[in-house]
C-alpha cells in the first residue's frame, strides 16, 4: 500500500500529469494477456531514466512495491501488480535513439514496439529476427524481461541472442550499463544475460543495444496439410534432420485450424488433421532447393496438400492467421491456461499424443499449436473458469502435463517465463539449492524485495 505522504512525493518526482490512480487506469494497468487482475495504488508514466531512480529510491525507503511494465502482453503474470503498489508504465519510453548500419547496431528505449523497430531496421536492408505473436503490441523492454521466442526462432534464436547490453536502473535505485556496444565483450560477469528473462524482478529495462543481421533477401512460405498431428511433428524431426533449417516451422492441430479457418483464406483439405506453417529465406536459388528437400520430405511422411505463398500479401495473411490462434481459441471455451513447454523434437510426437489423452481423459479441449521447429508447443487447456469442477482438472491436467515434459527431458517455458501462472511448478524443475542461489541473486539486486515482488517462487519473494 503506497501511503498519502508517498503519493505526494511521487506526484513531486514525476509532475502531477504522469502519476494516476484514477480507477479506469488502475484496472487497465492492472491486468495482462493472462486476463488476471490485481489492483495497484498507483501508475506511474515516468519520462526520464532519473525519475525512475528516485522512485526506487522512494520504494525503498517507504517500502512500497514497483512493478515495470511494458505492454502487458506477457502470459504468465509478470507485470501484475499481485501486492498492489505502482505500476511503472515505460511507454513514454518509446524512441529509437540509433540504427547504426556499419556496426548492425540498434539503439533503442524499451518502450518501442517490436514491430515498429522491425519496420525501421528493414527500411535500411537490416533485420531484426525475434517475432513474438504479439509483435504489433509487445515491446522490446518487455521482450528482454521475458526473453521472448517466437516464429523465427528455429533459425534464428529468441531475443537473448540479439541484446549486446542493456541500461537499466537497479532496485536500489543505481543506474548502470550492462554489456557492449561492440560484437564482442568479456568483461566481467555477463550481467545481461542474468536480466533478461529475469521476468522484471532484478531491474528496471530503459535502455537496451541491439545487435541486427542484414536482411534475407528472399522469403518462401508454404502450408503443408496432414491427416494426422503426429506424422506431423515427426515431418518436423525429418525436415529437421535433413539438415535444412527452415526460418519458421509451426504446427497447429485440427482444433486450432478450426478457429481460424476462416482469416486463413486458403482452402483446406476436409481430412486436414494438422498443419505445418514453413517459411524458408535466403537467397534465391537455396531457398528454391530448400523448399524442394522440405517438399519432398513432407511427401514422404505422407502430406495430403501443399499451397505456397511467395508473393507478400499472401505470406502476411497466413502469419497473420498464426499470430490470432491465441485468441482465436477462445471460441471453443471462454477461458484458458495456455502453457509453452518444449521437448526434445523427436519426443513431439509423444507430446501430442499425451495432450490428446489428457483432453479426452478430462473430457475438455486442448487445441495444441506452436513453435514445432523449437519443440516448444503451446498447449491450451480451455474451460469455464467459473465452472469449480473444470477448474479442478485443469489444475490436476497442468501438473500431470508437466512432469511428462520432464520425464522427456524437457522443460516447463520456452518463452513465456513463469511469472505467477507457473510459479508453484518451479520445484518440478528448479532443485531448492539452484532456488536457493536464485533467491540470494535477487536479494543481492534487491535487499528490501520492492521490484516485482511475488514473481517466480513458489514461496512469492
Ligand atoms: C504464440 O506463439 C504466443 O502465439 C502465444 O506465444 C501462445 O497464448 C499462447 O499460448
Ligand atoms: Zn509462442
Amino acid at each position: 500500500m503506497i501511503s498519502k505522504q508517498a503519493l505526494r512525493k511521487l506526484s513531486r518526482i514525476l509532475g502531477p500529469e504522469a502519476i494516476s490512480t484514477c480507477r479506469d487506469v488502475l484496472d487497465h494497468y492492472g491486468t495482462d494477456a493472462t486476463k488476471l487482475a490485481y489492483s495497484p495504488d498507483a501508475v506511474a508514466f515516468p519520462g526520464h531514466i532519473r525519475e525512475i531512480a528516485d522512485i526506487l529510491r522512494l520504494a525503498n525507503h517507504e517500502g512500497f512495491p514497483v512493478v515495470p511494465r511494458g505492454a502487458g502482453s506477457g502470459k504468465s503474470g509478470g507485470a501484475l501488480p499481485v501486492q498492489g503498489g505502482l505500476i511503472l508504465a515505460m511507454d513514454r519510453f518509446d524512441r529509437i535513439l540509433e540504427i547504426d548500419e556499419s556496426n548492425h547496431i540498434a539503439k533503442v528505449e524499451s518502450g518501442v514496439i517490436t514491430a515498429r523497430l522491425q519496420e525501421e531496421v528493414e527500411k535500411v536492408g537490416l533485420f531484426y529476427p525475434p517475432d513474438p505473436a504479439s509483435i504489433h503490441i509487445s515491446t522490446i523492454g518487455g521482450n528482454v524481461a521475458e526473453c521472448a521466442g517466437g516464429l523465427r526462432a528455429v533459425k534464428y534464436g529468441v531475443t537473448r541472442d540479439y541484446v549486446l547490453g542493456l541500461t537499466v536502473v537497479l532496485p536500489t535505485g543505481n543506474i548502470i550499463k550492462t554489456g557492449v556496444e561492440t560484437a564482442k565483450g568479456v568483461v566481467g560477469y555477463d550481467l545481461t544475460r542474468l536480466l533478461i528473462g529475469s521476468e522484471g524482478t532484478l531491474a528496471v529495462i530503459v535502455g537496451v543495444t541491439l545487435r541486427l543481421i542484414p536482411k534475407p533477401v528472399f522469403t518462401r512460405s508454404m502450408m503443408v496439410f496432414f491427416k494426422d498431428p503426429c506424422t506431423t511433428v515427426k515431418a518436423v524431426s525429418e525436415i529437421m534432420r535433413s539438415k535444412v533449417v527452415p526460418t519458421a516451422l509451426e504446427f497447429m492441430d485440427r482444433n486450432c485450424i478450426e478457429c481460424v479457418r476462416n482469416e486463413i483464406g486458403l482452402s483446406i483439405p476436409k481430412s486436414t488433421g494438422a498443419l505445418l506453417l514453413i517459411e524458408l529465406d535466403g537467397d534465391r536459388a537455396l531457398t528454391r532447393r530448400e523448399t524442394d528437400t522440405v517438399k519432398e520430405i513432407c511427401s514422404q511422411m505422407g502430406a495430403i496438400d501443399f499451397q505456397a505463398a511467395s508473393t507478400k500479401k499472401k505470406r502476411e495473411r497466413l502469419w497473420e492467421a498464426r499470430r490470432n490462434v491465441s485468441p482465436a481459441v477462445y471460441k471453443l471455451k471462454p477461458d484458458k491456461v495456455s502453457e509453452d513447454v518444449v521437448v526434445p523434437r523427436n519426443r513431439m510426437a509423444d507430446l501430442v499424443s499425451y495432450v490428446n489423452r489428457l483432453s479426452q481423459k478430462y473430457g475438455l479441449p486442448m487445441p495444441v499449436y506452436g513453435h514445432a521447429g523449437d519443440g516448444n508447443i503451446h498447449v491450451n487447456m480451455m474451460l469455464d473458469k467459473k465452472n469449480p469442477d473444470e477448474l479442478t482438472k485443469v489444475d490436476k491436467a497442468v501438473r500431470e502435463l508437466f512432469q511428462k515434459v520432464l520425464d522427456m527431458k524437457g522443460t516447463l517455458s520456452g518463452e513465456h517465463g513463469i511469472g505467477i501462472t507457473k510459479a508453484p511448478y518451479l520445484s518440478m524443475e528448479i532443485s531448492k539449492p539452484a532456488q536457493e542461489l536464485m533467491i540470494r541473486v535477487k536479494k543481492a539486486f534487491d535487499p528490501n524485495g520492492i521490484l516485482n515482488p511475488g514473481k517466480i517462487f513458489p514461496q512469492r519473494i
